[in-house]
């Protein structure tokens, strides 16, 4: 993987704010850019101070890991402070502060790659006409904030099990559990309980490059796959979309189709795991 380009996008998402434009071979905090002195910004939503979001100035959060119930460990390593603020492992982005992303550091977040084969009427797997290769498809959302689709994925809450979150998420932006009457919130979990219980398959662990990212703050995640196999589980679910989500539909897995942040890359290595098309 080369060096972050999302987190160097030159507007900053739900602003107008400008990043300042880092060039490739000045993205490692190593290369010496003694001018580099980017804009900062931090966004009203987050300086309003919401539950999910540090204080701006006064505490001290204790960075490199476990701060109360808040996780401020990064999976890059140990990342530098420098007075007083983390630098994002993943090198320069062109602005400083904390933008639209409630934590200084790490921003934890989980993402749940549910997946199915593409099966014809008969229910015979469909194979792509280039590759050969069984096509896979993911229970995709298009986000409110941007339009782009995406992993139905969202933040880690202080102190709840990964797990969890990833089967919180996706009932929340793909099957509209927020919304649903308590009977058909247990009647949603009951159904997708056995699906997630299983342990899945870990595909990545890491820095997300997302748009929203900046010099002292970023997004991580955890990406895992649960696999509908036998296309009898979640695939019977009616898909919803809620929360974040504005549409949630059953999409191909195929490497030219454009994805929010970088979700290709964690699907691309789901595709290979599975022997199917990208
Ligand atoms: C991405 O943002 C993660 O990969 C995850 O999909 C998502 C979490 O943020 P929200 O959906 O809560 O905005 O970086
Ligand atoms: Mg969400
Ligand atoms: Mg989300």
């Amino acid at each position: 993987v080369g060096p972050h380009v999302k987190s160097r996008c030159p507007q900053y998402p739900g602003s107008n704010i400008k990043r300042l434009s880092v060039p490739d071979d000045k993205v490692d905090w190593t290369q010496k850019w003694p001018e580099y002195n980017p804009v900062s910004y931090t966004a009203p939503s987050v300086l309003n101070n919401p539950a999910w979001a540090d204080p701006d100035i006064g505490s001290s959060p204790k960075f490199n890991t476990v701060d109360g119930a808040v996780d401020r460990t990064s999976f890059e390593g140990s990342y530098k402070v420098e007075n007083g603020k983390p630098l994002n492992p993943c090198g320069r982005t062109g602005l400083a502060g904390r933008g639209l992303l409630g934590r200084w550091g790490p921003n934890h977040a989980a993402d749940p790659i549910v997946t199915r084969w593409k099966v014809d009427v008969k229910g015979a797997k469909i194979h792509h006409s280039v590759s050969e290769k069984p096509v896979l498809q993911f229970v995709s959302i298009k986000r409110k904030d941007c339009g782009e689709w995406a992993i139905p994925g969202g933040m880690v809450d202080p102190g709840e099990q990964v797990s969890l979150t990833l089967q919180r998420e996706f009932s929340e932006e793909a099957l509209n559990s927020l919304s649903s009457s308590p009977a058909e919130r247990a009647e949603i979990h009951q159904r997708i309980t056995n699906l997630f219980k299983s342990s899945g398959f870990m595909v990545y662990k890491g820095y997300v490059d997302d748009p929203r990212n900046t010099d002292n703050s970023w997004m991580e995640t955890v990406a895992v796959n649960f696999h509908d196999d036998l296309g009898n589980s979640v695939s019977e679910l009616p898909l919803e979309a809620g929360d974040d989500a504005g549409q949630v539909q059953w999409v191909d897995l195929d490497s030219s189709f454009p994805l929010y942040a970088n979700h290709s890359h964690f699907l691309e290595i789901v595709a290979k795991e599975r022997k199917a098309h990208w």
